[in-house]
């Protein structure tokens, strides 16, 4: 099982490069990669199993978080009605997104980043993501809230974005106007 000690931490250059696609029909390694993945997701939320291997309970990771600088993703996240976003997804791309804008009150983390950065990361309030399943089977998800919000992030890992770069430098508070914030 993926531990804290196999997530990367910011300086590593894996975390600014841009990943590559991933081929089709998927290799082991690649649908195995995304499992352990999404097995890392499941684990650290579970208490006990966290406890145990002091994992951060994480919603989202992206495989360049592991040192694989590939464009896969997954997300173990629930929204505000208590519906599971549980998705492994391969080469997932941003069909289309909301004028309106949104972000999480409290900021964003990042497992791969010890320390805190406050300020508002400012984000689209919907998103339709594209991508492939591990059976190489496309997929569409329309996504709003909190899982919307994972998501960008994650598939800004595979562009070699960090959460922090869209916090304004002079003002970490500054908030544009017409931006829903999320409690
Ligand atoms: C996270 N977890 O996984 F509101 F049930 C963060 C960490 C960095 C704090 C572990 C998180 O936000 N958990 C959470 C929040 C809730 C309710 C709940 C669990 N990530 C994923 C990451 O770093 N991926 O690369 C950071 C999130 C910040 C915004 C979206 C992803
Ligand atoms: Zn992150």
């Amino acid at each position: 099982m993926l531990t804290m000690d196999d997530i990367v931490r910011e300086g590593d250059p894996v975390l600014r490069a841009v990943a590559e696609l991933v081929t089709f029909p998927l290799s082991d390694e690649d649908k195995k990669t995304g499992q352990k993945m999404l097995e890392f997701l499941i684990n650290s939320q579970d208490p006990e199993i966290a406890e145990e291997h002091e994992l951060r309970a994480g919603v989202g990771i992206a495989a360049p978080q592991i040192a694989v600088s590939k464009r896969l993703i997954a997300i173990h996240v629930h929204d505000d009605n208590d519906r599971l976003y549980s998705y492994i997804l391969y080469n997932p791309k941003i069909r289309s997104h909301s004028v309106e804008n949104a972000c999480l009150g409290g900021g964003e983390g990042c497992l791969s980043v010890d320390r805190e950065v406050p300020g508002f990361v400012v984000r689209s309030a919907r998103v339709t993501v594209e991508a492939f399943d591990i059976d190489g089977k496309p997929l569409k998800l329309r996504l709003k809230g909190y899982p919307a919000i994972v998501v960008q992030h994650e598939i800004d890992h595979l562009n070699g974005i960090m959460f922090y770069d869209h916090i304004n430098k002079e003002n970490p508070s500054y908030l544009p106007p017409d931006v829903t914030i999320y409690e």
